[in-house]
């Protein structure tokens, strides 16, 4: 894990030693109170209940008391809506700063007060959801940029931050665009406030384990915790049961301490009022099940939950040793629904080269008649044909617009297919406007040190924000590495920068050795190939972690169509011999090494392995 400046540990020093228990539910507790439109400073606030910090503060304390007074660690501010967004539907946008600090005030000052040496009570800042989905396939709902959700939780941030809280807590989450955005936004806001502090970040599965738009607990888990985050958990949408699966796939999987903050129930509807119809006993019984069996290390109530349920919880788990959390994470990249393991068995990973408009003529006008239906047909048959993941390059020299078609593509592909996509480009503004324009752990392609740092740079510091993986192609100054030494070094100069100067993980990167066309018989390329796979077996052998990738059909390139397929296929094997994760190919063209027959993988062979001098006119 990243160490971070904090300035404040104190709520993570106290997760290393022992569970922690949160506060009950403050929507349902409030609604109960009956509160009436002059409470909320006139009928054009009613029913805010952010407001209330502001119009009856006295209503917000009572709720926080009734908790505290019943042993919870941590207490949420009263902000669940208090973005701008939200804010500007009753009219009250401009108060964000105030409702934010108001609220935070609040609790840090009842926090205080019943905080001992014993027992400290913390103040978890809440940040809900706008209810915009920025990455759902209704342009209605998504109708709104990555940049501006960040400038409207940076602001919300700002003003939980300056009013005391102790972490930032970004809960109920629907759509993991969003959840980005918020933690971008709670970054900016430490900048401009020069603080730190740990986030905790929940999603909201439903009774099916999914997140509003199909994400699954896979996903979420591998596309969060290579953010900036301290706590990954779920909250709300159901009671404890339905949660049981998620929660051992998060304790098990999962470095990070794991929170479950359930609704008392799945809401029943009665009198078209929600009725959370889970009794305290067994609400708490799961919670701590979960404690002991699933190393959960905070628990607390969502809505609907009393004083009385978060009672049971403090009874039985104050005091209790946090548990173990697992050291190793397994890398994963992920779509907007499930993850994918980058080590897949059997190897490579395979990167459906298709969707590419500088490789393949109908990708290229499709692009230019911006047919997104047709290019993601593509798509589905790539992944028919056994893609893993897709490769995405939609530059064109007739059009200068490849940022807006990558937005578009990639918006219209997350919400198409399953698979995570890998973003083809020289240009990493068009990476970061791709990772802006869809939920995922991607992979950037490419890297390389041709033009020396500046470029190389920014890309690595694009994946460092969004958490992506990155391939680095074997190309410095003097141009594409030709001999197995020469990719090594290239490659672990890279390794090396990205480590040290960017924190990423060697598991964030794929080296691409880069392969020559063996069909034009030129003497300087006739043992590329043999170098192509030493240099694999090498970059293995000398960057523990990393992983390796290969564009292979470029080793065919102007052969004939069967004559390539073969090539390509035998290729693929050598190189996965050597220890080859991920190939870029066309997925319907790759055979089995075990299905070709015994003469074209000799003619092949002779070809790739250069153990013939006629062995080109032989596959021609
Ligand atoms: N490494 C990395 N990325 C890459 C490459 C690489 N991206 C692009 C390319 N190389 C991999 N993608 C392709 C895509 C198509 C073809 C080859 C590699 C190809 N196309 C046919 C041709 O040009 O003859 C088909 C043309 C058509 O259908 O019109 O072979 O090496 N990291």
């Amino acid at each position: 894990m990243k160490e971070r400046p904090y300035t404040n540990r104190s709520y993570l020093d106290a997760l290393e030693t022992r569970v922690l228990i949160f506060d009950g539910a403050m929507g349902t507790s409030l609604q109960a109170m009956d509160l009436e439109a002059e409470d909320y400073g006139g009928e054009g606030h009613f029913g805010c209940i952010d407001y209330l910090v502001l119009t009856r503060p006295d209503v917000v304390e009572q709720v926080h008391r009734s908790f505290l007074e019943v042993g919870s660690d941590v207490l949420e501010t009263n902000t669940f809506r208090a973005n701008r967004l939200t804010l500007n539907e009753f009219g009250l946008g401009d108060e964000v700063l105030k409702i934010n600090h108001a609220a935070a005030q609040i609790a840090r000052n009842i926090a205080d007060e019943y905080s001992t040496d014993e027992q400290p009570r913390f103040v978890a800042g809440t940040i809900g959801p706008t209810g915009m989905l920025p990455s759902a396939d209704d342009p209605d709902l998504s109708d709104i940029t990555f940049d501006e959700l960040v400038r409207i939780f940076q602001e919300q941030a700002i003003g939980l931050i300056q009013g005391g809280v102790d972490l930032l807590l970004i809960e109920t989450s629907q759509d993991l665009l969003e959840v980005k955005a918020v933690i971008e936004g709670i970054q900016r806001a430490f900048k401009e406030t020069d603080s730190w502090l740990p986030i905790q970040a929940q999603v909201s599965l439903d009774t099916t384990g999914r997140m509003l738009l199909g994400t699954d607990i896979t996903a979420a888990l591998t596309i969060l915790e290579k953010l900036p985050i301290d706590v990954i958990g779920l909250n709300c949408s159901t009671g404890p049961e339905h949660m049981r699966e998620p929660i051992r796939y998060l304790g098990e999987n999962t470095p990070l301490p794991v929170s479950c903050i359930p609704n008392a129930g799945l809401p029943l509807n009665v009198d078209s009022e929600a009725v959370y119809p889970l009794e305290p006993e067994s609400f708490a019984n799961d919670l701590i099940e979960f404690v002991e069996k699933n190393n959960i290390s905070v628990v607390g109530g969502c809505c609907g939950t009393t004083p009385e349920h978060i009672k049971l919880l403090a009874t039985a788990l104050h005091g209790t040793s946090s548990p173990q959390r697992p050291s190793l994470r397994e890398p994963k990249l992920a779509s907007a629904i499930r993850a994918t393991s980058m080590g897949q068995e059997p190897r490579p990973l395979l990167i459906g080269e298709r969707i590419n408009t500088q490789g393949s003529r109908r990708a290229k006008e499709l692009v230019l008649d911006q047919d997104f239906d047709s290019l993601v047909e593509i798509a589905r048959s790539q992944i028919d044909a056994g893609a893993h993941a897709l490769d995405v390059c939609v530059a064109l020299t007739e059009r200068s617009d490849e940022m807006a078609t990558m937005s578009t593509l990639v918006h219209i592909l997350s919400t198409s297919v399953d698979v995570p996509l890998v973003i083809d480009t020289t240009e990493p503004e068009i990476m970061e406007a791709a990772l802006k324009s869809a939920p995922g752990r991607w992979i950037l392609n490419s890297v390389n040190l041709e033009s020396g740092r500046q470029k190389l740079d920014s890309v690595f510091n694009i994946a460092s924000t969004h958490g992506s993986a990155v391939i680095a192609l074997t190309i410095d100054e003097d141009g594409m590495a030709i001999s197995a030494e020469r990719k090594l070094d290239i490659a672990k100069r890279i390794y090396d920068i990205a480590i040290e100067d960017f924190n990423l993980d060697p598991q964030d990167l794929i080296f691409d050795p880069l392969t020559f066309t063996l069909a034009t018989g030129d003497p300087e390329y006739a043992e590329s190939a043999i170098a192509t796979i030493e240099g694999i077996r090498r970059i293995k052998d000398n960057l523990p972690g990393a992983f390796t990738s290969l564009g292979v059909s470029n080793v065919s390139f102007g052969l004939n169509q069967a004559a390539r397929a073969v090539l390509n296929s035998v290729m693929l094997y050598h190189c996965v011999q050597a220890g080859l994760d991920m190939a870029i190919v066309n997925p319907t063209h790759i055979k089995p090494y075990g299905e070709i027959s015994e003469v074209e993988r000799e003619l092949a062979e002779d070809l790739i392995l250069h153990r013939r001098e006629d062995a080109l006119q032989r596959c021609i």
